[in-house]
């Protein structure tokens, strides 16, 4: 971590700007795009530390798409960061995981389409654990003098434009990528602004943590059972056995697998046949990040980034983390494929 000086402080707005003016024909609109979140995630933030003082706990008696209970607190940062995106009128549409369909914006002709999860791990909101919000940015492929389809919304991870997460725990951080390497800020609530704790974010090529919810162990393919049966075996040399760490809000999970490495897992079992996580606003952002600090991200068979998607809200299941990590439960999956389920 970067360790400054109080006089030497870099805020995120500062810092995007720095970083918009290394690219002369930048027109700022980026910039302005990630200014609006920053700016959004201070306000959820700030209603998140005093949840349970304010009568924003609790279920808010819809269910969204997924069948789920929908919370007051999901459906407040939703509306914090839709209204956010809609002010600067750059993003022509917005696909958030509590809205069933795409939200068309006022700016029919802006330039982004953004994925949202406003309020991820949401089954942590009620219990004071950690939970985030999770964004993707792609730009919008078709002609401007073309009307704007839902389909547009479909482009696969590689061609986000940026990504990032916001997370809060015990303090708030904000983590995001343009391609060029994962710039993290932590929320000094004093001042009200994200200052800059690293700039350039490497997850170790081998971490000792797998982190997987090994309730549904019973209905895993037979290579990932292998596989964390492997993480448990002895092996001075591997540093072996591993930890197990699971917090089952998948931004936190992968804050950890950032910073310390190792194997965030949300495999496909009977129960969630394709998987759990969804793709556009789970699994590509934080594959975006991962990969950025040097990890990998694969569905077992094919990088998550590459996966062409058909639908909005598609599920996909997620193996991410270090490289050697991914790559090993690869191997296994490979190994033991004729036999699972
Ligand atoms: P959510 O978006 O409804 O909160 O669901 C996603 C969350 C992830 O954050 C987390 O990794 C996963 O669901 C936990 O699921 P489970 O409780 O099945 O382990
Ligand atoms: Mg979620």
């Amino acid at each position: 971590m970067v360790n400054k000086s109080k006089n030497n402080l870099v805020t995120l707005e500062e810092y995007i700007i720095q970083a918009q003016n290394r690219f002369p024909g930048a027109t700022g609109e980026l910039s302005q795009l990630l200014r609006d979140i920053g700016l959004a995630a201070k306000i959820i933030s700030r209603e998140v530390n005093k949840a349970g003082i304010t009568n924003i706990l609790g279920f808010e008696g819809s269910t969204n798409i997924h069948g789920e209970a929908v919370k007051k607190l999901d459906i407040f940062a939703d509306g914090q960061l839709i209204s956010a995106l809609e002010r600067s009128l750059i993003t022509c549409m917005v696909i958030s995981e509590e809205n069933d369909g795409v939200v068309k914006l006022g700016a029919r002709n802006g330039k982004y389409i953004v994925y949202l999860d406003p309020l991820d791990g949401s089954s942590n909101i009620d219990v004071n654990v950690s939970i985030g919000s999770i964004f993707s940015i792609y730009m919008r492929e078709a002609r401007f003098d073309q009307t704007l389809r839902d389909d547009d919304a479909l482009q696969p991870g590689v061609k986000q434009v940026a990504a990032g997460y916001v997370l809060y725990g015990s303090s708030t951080t904000l983590c995001y990528t343009t391609g060029l390497g994962v710039s993290m800020f932590t929320l000094d609530p004093s001042i009200g602004e994200f200052i800059l704790s690293d700039r350039q974010i490497k997850l170790p090529e081998h971490g000792s943590i797998y982190s997987i919810n090994e309730g549904s162990y019973n209905s895993w393919p037979l290579g990932l059972k292998k596989y964390i049966k492997y993480c448990q075996e002895e092996d001075a040399e591997t540093n072996r056995p591993y930890s197990a760490r699971y917090i089952g809000s998948m931004v936190a999970d992968i804050h950890r697998t950032l910073i310390k490495g190792g194997i965030f897992i949300y495999p496909h079992s009977k129960r969630y046949p394709s998987g759990k996580l969804r793709l556009m606003y789970e699994c590509n952002p934080l594959s975006f990040i991962i990969e950025q600090a040097g990890g990998m991200a694969t569905n077992g068979k094919e990088r998550i980034m590459e996966i062409q998607p058909e639908a909005i809200h598609q599920q996909t299941p997620i193996y991410i983390g270090s490289k050697e990590n991914v790559t090993t439960v690869m191997e296994f999956l490979e190994e033991y494929q004729e036999a699972s389920v």
